[in-house]
């Protein structure tokens, strides 16, 4: 399935005035407060947002899945869903892969395929925390963190052969995230997992080409429940700035304990130029992988508020963004349209923000008025110029609505069947 410009035409119609009275009414306003309006679209519109192959399908707990159906089996079919998005929501022109989970075969069909919906390739995901098929010894004990060198090496191995994937697609970036660590005291050496970890990481960065990133993903617990070799972003700072100019700290907001204040995480990364990119999504305890802004869109919009900040302030390279979610209720397509819109809602929120009055407020130690100009900006409603965005793109004012209107779900399903299935978790 492929949606047409006149099927995103069609579907706008019925509701353009009403959209154009909420935008207007909105522009007004904005206006009235200095900003420009041009300049906000812009941003919104240049602002995209890689979608993860592997949150295509339903994803499942273990205690079950359960399908919706017309789910992508193959790696092309996970690349038309995202042309979907795309076409709908002109916000999402990539893809995270996720190897083996994903293994392109042809190359020159995924390229083509990529092209014809207008999809690039955002980083590449490696995967040593499930063993492969074939493998010889086994990652159950830990891959690059392991004891036994000759599991270490496969583990490396497989990185680099993720790099070289990644480089016939156009990927810049390898995403680590390990497993790694131990669910009981005394089970293995910190220091000698750590080590092991630097060393590994190390030889992987060595195969990087010169203009990609190792982005390192951090995580407290899970799999493995007393300790994890990168447990936080201090940890993943440190190997970072270990390993080089090329390795960056990447923050997947449901990998922090309960409460932790990640925008500071992300100003502190920021300042040290060691910003790599987000896995975008919400929790309530802890990697609940559920829809980003569903749970605290505050927080979002506080992390928004430190990049916008940030990216004035501070050298930081743009970091990647990125979607990492599950889907085990929803539909997972309409779950990632509401993920976008929530990150660009927040991305809007922060960019409204009156930097200089903020500034002014903490020089004079006006505590109440620097949190009345966050809250301002937080609880003004943008969904109207999110939407004009979105719609100056080519892209449709309701994506959800539009969605259920083109009646997506029920074509994938004629297409594809009720019981496909996505490769992967
Ligand atoms: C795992 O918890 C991490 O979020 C990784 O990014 C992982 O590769 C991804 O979530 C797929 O499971
Ligand atoms: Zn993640
Ligand atoms: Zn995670």
């Amino acid at each position: 399935m492929k949606i047409t410009a006149d099927q995103i035409q069609s579907t706008n119609k019925p509701r353009e005035v009403s959209h154009a009275r909420e935008f207007n009414f909105l522009a007004e306003t904005l206006e009235k407060k200095g900003l420009n309006l041009e300049q906000l679209i812009q941003k919104l519109q240049d602002f995209q947002i890689a979608i993860p192959s592997w949150a295509l399908g339903t994803g499942g707990t273990r205690f079950g899945r359960f399908s919706g159906g017309g789910e992508p089996a193959t790696l092309i079919q996970k690349i038309q869903d995202i042309g979907i998005l795309h076409a709908l929501n002109r916000s999402s022109d990539c893809v995270s892969l996720h190897i083996p989970w994903d293994i392109p075969q042809d190359y020159d069909a995924i390229l083509q395929a990529a092209a014809e919906v207008e999809i690039g390739f955002d980083a590449v995901n490696s995967n040593t925390f499930q063993d492969q098929a074939g493998q010889s010894l086994s990652y159950k004990f830990g891959s690059l963190a392991n004891q036994d060198q000759n599991i270490r090496e496969i583990a490396i191995e497989h990185n680099k052969e993720v790099i070289r994937i990644g480089e016939k697609l156009g990927s810049k970036a390898l995403t680590v995230w390990l497993a790694d660590g131990s669910s009981f005291p005394g089970q293995h050496s910190f220091r000698k997992a750590l080590q092991n970890t630097h060393e590994c990481l190390q030889e992987i960065y060595q195969d990087l080409p010169i203009d990609w990133k190792m982005l390192i993903e951090y995580k407290p617990y899970e799999p493995y429940f007393y300790s994890t070799v990168i447990q936080d972003w201090g940890t993943s700072f440190l190997l970072a700035n270990k390993l080089g100019d090329k390795a960056y700290t990447l923050v997947d907001l449901g990998h922090h304990l309960p409460n932790t204040n990640i925008e500071q995480i992300v100003a502190n990364l920021m300042t040290e130029g060691k910003l790599g990119g987000f896995h975008f999504n919400d929790s309530k305890y802890g990697d609940d992988d559920l829809t980003v802004g569903s749970i605290k869109p505050y927080q979002l919009f506080l992390i928004f508020n430190e990049l916008v900040a940030g990216f004035e302030e501070t050298s930081n390279p743009a970091p990647a963004w990125m979607i990492d979610a599950s889907h085990n209720l929803k539909d997972p397509l309409e779950d990632l349209l509401q993920s976008v819109e929530a990150i660009k809602l927040a991305y809007a929120q922060a960019l409204i923000v009156d930097q200089n009055s903020l500034h002014a407020a903490q020089a004079s130690h006006d505590v109440s008025m620097a949190q009345e100009i966050l809250q301002e900006a937080f609880r003004t409603d943008l969904r109207p110029l999110v939407r004009e965005s979105i719609r100056q793109s080519g892209g449709t004012i309701s994506p959800i609505q539009a969605y259920r209107d083109l009646k997506v779900r029920e074509t994938l399903i004629k297409e594809r069947g009720l019981d496909s299935k996505a490769s992967g978790l």
